[in-house]
């Protein structure tokens, strides 16, 4: 097995096997990681089974799920050309001038990264996306761009749902070959939430580009220019896919009273981000802040102000931001961010089906068939039912965003944050204390990573009652929340117009804060000795992208490869099994490889011993396997 998967691997087909090649593919080793799959997968069905899955707190144990149903793709058709083949025929520039050139409006769908992100807590699985993608790729090739990858999902791939993010993207691109993959990179800190290494974003870049990425869309959470540029470099000298810049839109331009993001500050930022040698400019509007007559005003004078496409992204948590569409079109907008319509809205992006409904038979009008988009929207309909646990409870949308500006993907993350301290009742006095934090840190960029500081702050002030005042009066008494201190010494940029040196004063009290990139205190990864020191640590079996993980997750990456070894890869287990087990006398049919499937079903399972351990009789492939599972209750 292992030589053919040598022989029959396409570098090696193509001739272009070094001496490096075992360590360049290790994929070719995977025989041995995933050996005994079966035993393994059943370990892990037999642990749910018994103890739930650690995640879903209070299963509801009567749920009725109905069977999704992907719209089948026809093998026999193949793929149209898509956007991902005009980039490899005219290149990064060319595409982006073919693109400025477009009247039709373009959609990037946001399905699987910021929709599920912003409201199933990121949880949504690759098999899940998997079953649709092809199918969806064959019927819209006219996509602008898939959001598959970055933001969040990559750790909680690892930490949540026992997978590879790498092996994730891999395959998205094998099912989408036609239409340009994207991600969300937050700049100097990559997918994570503090500063790493200028070299470590370098290689993150490049091996994500290898792996499948087309556009890298690259934001800093303080709008601070000197935090992406590394990225952006990156992207554009060590890879041929597109540089989209964002600038991180807060405030409201349209208020008088707000004085620090202005248009003129927007259009400043938007100048700078042409010169750093941006494809594209993004406007990220995280929060769902950019109303509709300042979208069109923002929009119309950026298109004055800069030669590069212009593509847009929202948040529709209170519901305005389809006007916000149609006003950014009418100003010449050139791509809009959309999410299928059942996992649309609230936190999440506004309705794809919607957006094109909205523009047919307009002057801009990019046709897609709404029958077929629909049927795929009925699909995940019922996916969405299987992560039930994990949505927001949020049922209405709401305008209160507008005083609080809280960013679409946290929303849905505060609420539990705030249940495991006790304060789930107090999401009233979070979202005052939260605006109120804004407020005394000078208005600044709420977004991943600032937003979280911003939220363990308003935390820290509810948990212990207290106000505004009282940080300026008694603050050189508090001990505040390290994430605060980290961002007032600068450990992650600096905020438009700086630090209030007063608050910065009683914050870090002797700590010496700093104003260069916080990249440059980090010492560079020389690469070659921490792949050796890796494998001598987790074995010959992981892989370069692995150690990637691992320097940007070290804890998270440890606790999945243990699991990876004990478990087999997870992927292919069917969401229901995956979060609820099996019940007694259940049968599934899962398919763990190309053509090789097994068949389990959960016969019963014994009372616990002196010990806590019970006994799981479960059949394989129609042989009776019995599993010892300490139960946890
Ligand atoms: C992320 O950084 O994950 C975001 O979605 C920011 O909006
Ligand atoms: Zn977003």
């Amino acid at each position: 097995r292992f030589l053919l998967n040598i022989i029959s691997h396409p570098e090696f087909i193509a001739g272009r096997a070094t001496v490096n090649f075992l360590q360049q593919y290790p994929e070719v080793f995977t025989y041995k990681l995933d050996q005994d799959r079966g035993t393994k997968m059943l370990r892990y069905l037999a642990n749910i089974s018994v103890n739930g899955h650690p995640d879903v707190k209070h299963p509801d144990k009567k749920r009725i799920f109905e069977k999704p149903i992907a719209l089948p793709f026809d093998a026999s058709k193949g793929f149209a050309e898509g956007t991902k083949q005009r980039l490899d025929r005219l290149g990064p520039e060319g595409f982006a001038e073919w693109l400025l050139k477009e009247k039709r409006i373009h959609y990037t769908d946001t399905t699987y990264r910021d929709a599920h992100q912003s409201l199933l807590a990121t949880r949504l699985r690759t098999l899940d996306m998997l079953k649709a993608a092809s199918s969806f790729a064959q019927h819209f090739p006219q996509t602008f761009s898939m959001e598959v990858w970055g933001g969040a999902t990559f750790d909680v791939c690892m930490r949540f749902l026992h997978e590879d993010p790498w092996q994730r993207l891999r395959q998205l691109r094998k099912a989408i070959p036609n239409i340009l993959l994207q991600m969300l990179l937050r700049g100097a800190n990559a997918v994570g939430y503090k500063a790493y290494p200028d070299n470590l974003v370098e290689a993150f870049v490049v091996k994500s580009w290898e792996a499948g990425i087309d556009v890298f869309r690259i934001f800093d959470s303080l709008n601070w220019m000197p935090n992406m540029e590394k990225s952006i470099e990156a992207v554009r000298n060590s890879t041929g896919a597109l540089a989209e810049v964002a600038m991180c839109y807060t405030g409201d331009i349209q208020d008088p009273s707000r004085t620090k993001y202005t248009l003129k500050y927007y259009k400043q930022f938007a100048k700078d981000i042409e010169n750093s040698g941006a494809h594209i400019l993004a406007i990220k509007d995280m929060s769902g802040l950019l109303k509709p007559m300042a979208a069109y005003e923002l929009v119309s004078e950026l298109k004055q102000t800069v030669r590069i496409p212009i593509h847009l992204h929202t948040h529709d948590t209170s519901s305005l931001q389809a006007a916000t569409y149609l006003k950014a079109i009418e100003a010449g907008v050139d791509v809009v961010d959309c999410a299928i319509g059942a996992l649309s809205g609230l936190t999440s992006q506004p309705n794809f089906n919607a957006i094109v409904e909205m523009m047919r038979f307009q002057e801009r009008e990019h046709p897609f068939d709404i029958e077929t988009l629909n049927q795929h929207s009925t699909y995940w309909e019922a996916v969405r039912e299987y992560y039930y646990p994990f949505e927001s409870g949020l049922k209405a949308s709401s305008a209160e965003v507008f005083y609080h500006e809280i960013p679409g993907g946290q929303y849905s993350n505060l609420k539990p944050q705030a249940q495991s301290l006790g304060l789930g009742e107090r999401m009233e006095d979070i979202k005052k204390a939260y605006h109120e934090v804004n407020e005394l840190f000078g208005d600044i960029v709420k977004v991943t990573p600032s937003s979280k500081v911003v939220g363990d702050m308003a935390l820290f002030m509810v948990t212990n009652g207290l106000t505004k005042e009282d940080i300026l009066e008694r603050g050189h008494s508090l001990s505040f929340p390290e994430s605060v201190v980290s961002l007032f010494r600068g450990d992650i940029g600096q905020p438009v117009g700086g630090f209030d040196p007063r608050l910065q004063k009683i914050i870090l009290r002797d700590v010496q804060p700093y104003t260069e990139r916080p990249n440059e205190h980090l010492a560079p990864i020389d690469f070659g000795k921490e792949f050796t020191a890796f494998r001598e640590k987790f074995g010959p079996l992981v892989s370069e992208t692995d150690l990637l993980s691992y320097l940007l997750y070290p804890k998270v990456f440890e606790t999945y490869w243990a699991q990876r070894l004990e478990y087999g890869p997870l992927w292919p287990l069917p969401t229901l099994n995956y979060f609820y087990g099996l019940r007694n006398d259940e049968e599934v049919l899962i398919t763990i490889d190309k053509g090789k499937s097994i068949l389990v079903r959960l016969l019963t399972s014994s009372e616990p011993d002196e010990e806590g351990k019970r006994k799981v009789f479960l059949r394989l492939n129609g042989q009776t396997r019995i599993i010892e599972v300490q139960d946890a209750s």
